[in-house]
């Protein structure tokens, strides 16, 4: 029986390890990634965040799973820019319905220079609630990511969305290093990072192995690391797509959480479409965070009162803001490895 080994904080992943990973019976890699979890955090604890889209719809780019470029017939209408009051009014109800942390999301390819002073104001507004604040809004430049630092932002979310050698598949109007530009100018502003990608948009598994390696080696692990299954809208070129295996996104979890120990691992778009014993599973895994209210941008999430309920079920609870990154956790790993030493 092979030793569980420590989890190390990487940044020199190699596809083959990746790969070997996903490739471990699953008993094992579960528990691989429940340690990896307890090593870091109490894994009873789930971040909330709550997503709100602040300018819907009408994109110019391209990205073939979504529902907001103008080039598709989604029916998704589009809108400017909300008020900040109406945004903040919709914080404060994020806050009373228990979210720790609220993102604010545009469709844009990038905000222009006269939007910025507005989406200050919002999360400026925000963030005095105490509510963590988050922002997606497309590419940023370095002084727009340190306008919205100066204006009190904690974490912005720029996804890498999938493998850069299946990404000229899914998106043409912007490349992959326009991403990593962006995510650089994001942690040069002192910003904490929230980048993720989605799955189940056709891609292999070593695609799914070399998204999250990706993810593992930028120069530091995302504070945050959203998996977002694909909601399949109709009208956008994705739809009809072969659904992946529930296991296989659950090992993608697990692998996530094993890469990168420390960070949250957000069970994101697609849940409204799971299973609660799905859900449970990539708690299992290491899923540690979610989106929680009736909506997403466009799509669908789970009610909250059903939310409320599987945390009941499942003996989970918010995780409050101060929790995140608690290295003195790490005593349960020890614990799992006495009981493994005696069951063997
Ligand atoms: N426009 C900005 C951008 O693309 O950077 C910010 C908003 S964009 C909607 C944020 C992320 O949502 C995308 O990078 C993608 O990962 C995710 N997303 C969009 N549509 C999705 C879908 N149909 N299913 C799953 N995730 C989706
Ligand atoms: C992320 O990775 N997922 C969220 C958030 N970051 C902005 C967005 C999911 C969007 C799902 C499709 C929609 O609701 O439009
Ligand atoms: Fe636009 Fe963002 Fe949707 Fe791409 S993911 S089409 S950039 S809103």
């Amino acid at each position: 029986m092979p030793e569980v080994a420590d989890f190390p904080i990487r940044h020199d992943w190699s596809r083959a390890e990746v790969e070997a990973l996903f490739a471990l019976p699953f008993p094992e890699l579960l528990h691989r990634a429940a340690c990896a979890h307890r090593q870091h955090f109490d894994p009873t604890q789930v971040q909330v965040s709550t997503l709100l889209s602040v300018k819907t719809g009408g994109c110019p780019e391209d990205c073939g799973y979504c529902p907001q470029a103008a080039r598709y017939h989604t029916g998704v209408e589009a809108t400017k820019l909300m008020e900040t009051a109406a945004v903040v009014e919709r914080a404060r109800q994020a806050k009373a319905a228990g979210a720790t942390r609220f993102c604010m999301g545009a469709a844009w390819r990038s905000p222009k220079d006269r939007d910025i002073p507005k989406v200050a104001a919002m999360i400026r507004e925000v963030k005095a609630l105490g509510l963590e604040t988050c922002a997606t809004l497309g590419m940023l430049s370095s002084a727009q990511a340190q306008a919205l630092k100066d204006a009190g932002l904690d974490y912005y979310n720029h996804n890498l969305d999938t493998d850069p050698e299946y990404y000229g598949d899914i998106i043409h109007t912007r490349q992959v290093q326009d991403r990593l530009d962006t995510l650089a100018h994001v942690r040069a502003a002192g910003l904490k990072t929230c980048c993720g990608g989605i799955v189940g948009m056709g891609e292999s598994r070593r695609q799914r192995a070399g998204l999250l390696q990706t993810l593992a080696n930028l120069p530091a692990h995302p504070d945050s690391v959203p998996i977002n299954r694909l909601v399949q809208v109709e009208g956008t070129p994705l739809h009809g797509t072969v659904e992946l295996d529930p296991f296989e996104f659950v090992r993608t979890i697990a692998v996530a959480r094993i890469l990168m120990p420390k960070s949250m691992v957000r069970l994101s778009a697609g849940r409204e479409t799971m299973s609660d014993e799905l859900q449970a599973l990539c708690f299992l895994a290491g899923a540690n965070s979610i989106f929680y209210g009736e909506k997403l941008l466009t799509t669908g999430n789970p009610d909250t009162a059903h939310d409320q309920a599987l945390f009941a079920r499942l003996g989970l609870t918010p995780m409050p803001v101060a929790e995140a990154h608690d290295d003195s956790i790490s005593a349960c790993v020890t614990t799992v490895h006495a009981g493994i030493t005696e069951a063997t």
